[in-house]
């Protein structure tokens, strides 16, 4: 059997024959390459410019500018607008700015700005000033250059001329919570914004400026120059997401700081941790200590597994939530669930229950719909999930629950979205919820692709429609887990082959036809590991796909193509590399 069932099917019904109508060469979402003709209108004339500029400034990127090595920089300090995500609007000019062995980085936390720390955007501490925050992002970033540059870079609030200045407080609305200004001169470089997030973006962004060997943990040459100009930046969804399954295979504390460190670089504000399937449990539960002791003992292909500890899973909601991104635990429910009915015999409808699962087959567990048991175990863990995660969402899976009918799935979808609530959270779930109905202002992922039928479509369109929010993974396109061509080794299939430039040619916006715009929350690139074992095998899937996904979430529409893409992203090949990060070197991009 193939280890993954294709979704499509569950809705029952003639699967094959709708797949055979359904399948085309491109979804409704495909976008044709490269874009050509006027842009869509209207667009305000103030955009359109700044669009034009940033064509400018990208086009500037052309081969044989990028990706620039050691020797070239000397003369020429990267083009403003070659970064992943594109920023918003660039307005190239002037001379560059370069950091030296003086140069200070002084922080502002600006009248007025209260902490900024809202949802989404904050480190968890309701208490921390605005000032600290601004203070703490710029000792994060004199950590970042200090290795590379060997320069002091002391972090400063004290008034004066020059330096790094990064600054909290700006008027301009239109920056929102987590956009910035960079501004860059021979006489100071300086990040604005109007919240601490905006700030850390901006920072992510003079960091893709600076030489790759930045990145270097040694010290390296200068000089470190900034090309001048203005970048004016903020993001087209609040929902920019990376999955993480750390079920299929466990990996450790430290893997997981280095995913964010990674999704933190290309202004990634979500980590999904798949924290419980068939494979494994993954998260400790004081109620339920069996789920992890035992439920969490291996994996698939029968190694060790491993679980986190309270303390351990904190520690990642407070390493994430330092680099801007909130954690969204998600337990599956109520199929997916073997690690938990092989822990508690009670669970199981027959009390009997059944052994650890290590294979990658799917869709053969349920929890017992009609036991007053099952809630309370729902209930408890749902509880103690929350109480550790600040963020606002609680993902309930709700996906592939072949083993429950359809009657049993609508009646436990909703008493499980109840006891979301309860605890004060907002439900999310996979798309198969709108099989059942999404209570209001649930979160429902559509993991579909090119061959998933219309009705099924349709539900969550509809459920769009009454008011449910869609974040956007298409399978087709922006699983990592999906192999890049015939030949890449790691990695499943059922969605298709995904090589760089379908994981990036796509819009959510109109990938479902009819869903309604104002209901796009963002988009999200999971990662399963079935296939994946190692952090080596985890970055050749992930790399450079998850960039596409970056883009997709941050970057206005008008201002993405393929073709400028993969000349930024070829740019981006040296950096990943200076990181450690062994990347899938796509034929379709020009690598230099
Ligand atoms: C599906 C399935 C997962 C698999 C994954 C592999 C969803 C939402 N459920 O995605 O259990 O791991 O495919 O690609």
């Amino acid at each position: 059997m193939v280890g993954v069932r294709l979704p499509g099917a569950p809705q029952g019904g003639p699967a094959g024959k709708d797949r055979l109508v359904r399948q085309r060469r491109t979804t409704p979402g495909e976008r044709r390459t490269p874009r050509r003709g006027p842009l869509p209108l209207p667009i305000p004339l103030p955009r359109l410019l700044g669009i034009l500029l940033i064509v400018v400034a990208v086009g500037l990127s052309a081969p044989g500018a990028v990706p620039a090595r050691a020797g070239t920089e000397a003369a020429a300090p990267r083009p403003l607008g070659q970064l992943v995500p594109v920023p918003a609007e660039v307005v190239p000019g002037g001379s560059p700015y370069a950091i030296t062995s003086t140069t200070p980085i002084r922080v502002t936390g600006g009248p007025g700005s209260g902490t900024g720390a809202g949802p989404g955007s904050g480190t968890g501490s309701a208490s921390a000033s605005a000032s600290d925050e601004v203070r703490r992002i710029g000792t994060y970033l004199a950590e970042l250059l200090r290795p590379a540059t060997g320069y002091a870079l002391p972090v400063t609030d004290r008034p004066g001329p020059g330096g790094i200045r990064l600054e909290l407080g700006s008027r301009d609305r239109s920056l929102g919570e987590e956009g910035y200004r960079l501004h860059s001169t021979p006489a100071a470089l300086t990040i604005t914004a109007r919240a601490p997030a905006g700030l850390f973006h901006g920072v992510q962004t003079l960091r893709q400026l600076l030489p790759d060997r930045v990145e270097a943990q040694s010290r390296q040459e200068g000089p470190w120059k900034v090309a001048g100009g203005t970048i004016t930046d903020a993001p087209r969804y609040g929902y920019r997401g990376a999955m993480l399954d750390v079920s299929r295979h466990f990996f450790p504390v430290a893997e997981v700081k280095r995913y964010i460190d990674r999704l933190a670089l290309y202004k990634i504000n979500k980590l999904h941790l798949h924290l419980s399937d068939d494979q494994g449990w993954r998260i400790a539960i004081d109620s339920w200590p069996r789920l992890a002791a035992y439920g969490g003992s291996t994996e698939v292909g029968g190694g060790p597994g491993g679980y986190y500890t309270k303390d351990q899973y904190r520690e990642i909601v407070r390493y994430a939530s330092a680099r801007f991104l909130e954690v969204v635990p998600e337990i599956g429910l109520p199929g997916h669930t073997n690690a938990a009915l092989a822990s508690y015999p009670e669970l199981n409808c027959d009390g009997t229950a059944p052994p650890l699962h290590t294979g990658i087959e799917v869709g053969f567990s349920s929890l017992c719909v009609d036991k007053p048991v099952t809630y309370d175990f729902v209930d408890d863990v749902l509880r103690e999930v929350a109480e550790l995660t600040p963020g606002p969402y609680l993902h309930i899976g709700g996906d592939e629950a072949d083993a429950t009918s359809d009657e049993d799935y609508a009646l436990f979808m909703a008493r499980a979205q109840a006891i979301v609530g309860r605890h004060g959270k907002t439900v999310m779930a996979w798309h198969e919820l709108t099989r059942a109905e999404p209570v209001e202002g649930a979160v429902v992922q559509y993991w579909g692709f090119d061959r998933t039928g219309p009705t099924e479509r349709q539900q969550v369109v509809d459920a769009a429609r009454n008011g449910a929010k869609v974040v956007l993974s298409p399978a087709d396109r922006i699983y990592l887990d999906m192999k890049y061509t015939e030949e890449t080794e790691l990695g499943l299939r059922w969605a298709g082959l995904v090589e760089v430039e379908r994981s990036y040619d796509w819009d959510p916006a109109a990938y479902l036809e009819g869903l309604p715009q104002d209901a796009v929350l963002g988009v999200e690139a999971p990662l399963w590991t079935e296939t994946l074992a190692t952090r080596a095998e985890l970055e050749q899937m992930a790399f450079p796909r998850l960039l596409s996904a970056a883009e997709i979430g941050w970057s206005p529409e008008e201002a993405r193509d393929w073709e400028t893409y993969k000349e930024r992203l070829a740019a981006q090949g040296p950096r990943l590399t200076a990181l450690g990060i062994g990347f899938h070197r796509s034929p379709q991009v020009p690598w230099s």
